[in-house]
């Protein structure tokens, strides 16, 4: 199968992530959805990645439909769990997750628009999204190592990705000082192979 990728792109790292954490082997296409003559416009109608090909010609996207389909290939291990109600819960952390991801992302966006387009008030309201994000996220957590029972999970992979991004785009927010809970689950994570190995270039 093939994955077309960005390497600064969260989401597209979440999918790698799990890639590498089920030790699934598969081609990285970089393409940057930004640039002039990319393609993924031609195989994703939103021009966004991460988009997946499988080796059936199948095209999935988005990020949580790619890790929902890589979950049914035979490949431990589960990320999801098998009980139909924790699975939505997983689902709604890696909602949450994604969801600080997206606000991160929106505030980068306004962030570099030209003077007298930017609006200081929108980099504002995403980042309160990012703050309430965070504090919901240190809740679900409630100190134990993972989100949800006693291994990594879906959840795990988005909420790593998201603090991860915030490090990378927004460095200003003191995420770890307000939330020791996040900060010493982040070290665990970002210890991990899947995210060493993933970790996105400066730029
Ligand atoms: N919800 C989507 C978000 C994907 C997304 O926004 N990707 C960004 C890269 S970080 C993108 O391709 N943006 C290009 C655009 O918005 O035109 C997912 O989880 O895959």
């Amino acid at each position: 199968m093939k994955l077309f990728a960005s390497l600064t792109s969260p989401y597209a790292r979440k999918i790698r992530i799990v890639l590498a954490e089920k030790k699934l082997p598969f081609e990285l296409v970089v393409d940057s959805p930004w640039e002039a003559n990319t393609r993924i416009p031609t195989i994703n109608p939103l021009g966004k990645v991460p988009v997946l090909i499988t080796d059936a010609e199948e095209v999935f996207f988005d990020s949580p439909v790619i890790a929902g389909y890589l979950e049914t290939l035979d490949a431990g291990p589960a990320l999801l769990p098998a009980d139909r109600l924790a699975t939505v819960q997983v689902r709604q952390s890696e909602a949450l997750a994604d969801g600080i991801t997206d606000a991160a992302v929106a505030a980068l966006l306004e962030s570099r628009r030209p003077d007298g387009q930017r609006s200081d008030a929108e980099i504002a309201r995403q980042k309160e999204k990012i703050a309430r994000g965070l504090a919901a996220l240190e809740a679900r957590l409630g100190g134990r190592p993972w989100l949800h029972g006693d291994a990594l999970s879906l959840g795990d992979v988005a909420a790593g990705v998201a603090l991860a991004y915030l490090d990378l785009r927004h460095p200003d927010i003191p995420w770890r000082a307000a939330h020791p809970a996040l900060k010493r689950y982040a070290e665990h994570l970002f210890a991990r192979p899947s995210f060493i190995d993933t970790t996105p270039p400066v730029g």
